[in-house]
């Protein structure tokens, strides 16, 4: 399996699905829709999507029949974006290499395209029509999941706590519960409905997590030490970098190669609960790799 053309098919054909899930730019009213497929399509990734596919494929589940979930995921993690960007949150005028929503659409239009987004979301996740074949509790239980990973106890509460801890002197558990939230959770979210809707059994689910949860935490940890060097790149001239925000991350509290060291550990961890799930899972494999080793 070559990581870069799976990553490459994969994307393709989720930015193609969230094309027929998004409303159109011309739906009422016009200016929302616009901001929210403006920031979509803004050339993410679309990691989390894949994880789940990738996760999906590891129990054996069909890639066809998670992609409306695997958008929904996508529409949660733009909508976070756009309002971590805000002059409220990080003021961040540059997002996946172009102007943040608020700084084309407005301050106001970009809060409501974020609530839309996550709104959607759900609005997708629990359409009639979605994951048919289904069990009523399993599908209950993804829903579940993904909020519950993206609320006041996961990815929002994580931000509150990175918040608060700006310009402090943290301690490793907080800086820990702040990166297993913040970022983590929605990975984690990603990984467990992709085993959930896949038809996984619990023993599966239980070495996904544990893979999700490592993963989710080595993407963070990578985030961190690629702001300090494309930092040091830049000759601290990237202002809007965490580590010059005083913020809470691994390189700062622990230096930079102590962090590596960090993610490469739960790298390997996340791979070692892949053991059970052989061939099958080696696009989680790499991911786990491509998690760690990326440059942008
Ligand atoms: C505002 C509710 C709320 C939450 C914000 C996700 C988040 C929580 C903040 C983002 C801050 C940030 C940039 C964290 C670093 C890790 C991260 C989530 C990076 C962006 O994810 P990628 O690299 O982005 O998957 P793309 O653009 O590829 O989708």
């Amino acid at each position: 399996m070559e990581l870069n053309s799976y990553l490459k098919h994969h994307l393709g054909r989720v930015d193609k699905a969230l094309d027929t899930y998004l409303p159109g730019e011309s739906v009422l009213p016009p200016a929302l829709h616009k901001a929210m497929r403006y920031s979509v399509f803004a050339g993410g990734k679309r990691l989390r999507p894949i994880l789940m596919i990738a996760a999906s494929e590891a129990v054996g589940g069909d890639s066809e029949l998670v992609l409306p979930v695997a958008c929904a995921l996508e529409m949660i993690h733009t909508y976070s974006l756009i309002h971590d960007d805000l002059p409220a949150m990080d003021d961040d005028d540059f997002r996946r290499g172009r102007p943040t929503n608020h700084k084309v659409f407005g301050e106001a239009t970009a809060i409501l395209a974020g609530d839309a987004l996550l709104t959607e979301a759900f609005i997708l996740l629990s359409h009639p029509e979605v994951l048919p074949g289904v069990a009523a509790e399993t599908r209950c239980r993804v829903i579940h999941t993904i909020a519950r990973c993206a609320g006041s106890q996961g990815m929002v509460g994580g931000q509150v706590v990175d918040m608060e801890s700006e310009g402090r002197e943290i301690s490793f558990p907080t800086l820990e519960y702040i990166h297993t939230r913040k970022t983590g959770a929605l990975m984690l979210a990603s990984i467990q409905a992709g085993a959930m809707v896949g038809g996984c059994d619990e023993e599966a689910f239980r070495a996904l997590t544990r893979y999700g949860e490592a993963a989710g935490l080595a993407f963070q940890i990578a985030d961190d030490i690629l702001d300090v060097v494309g930092d040091q790149a830049l000759l601290g001239k990237d202002v809007g970098s965490d580590q010059q925000r005083g913020k809470a991350t691994y390189p700062a509290l622990l230096g930079l190669e102590a962090a590596r060291d960090r993610a490469v550990e739960l790298r390997d961890l996340a791979n070692e609960a892949l053991a059970p799930f052989g061939e099958r899972a080696e696009p989680l494999r790499q991911i786990a790799h491509y998690i760690v080793d990326r440059t942008s």
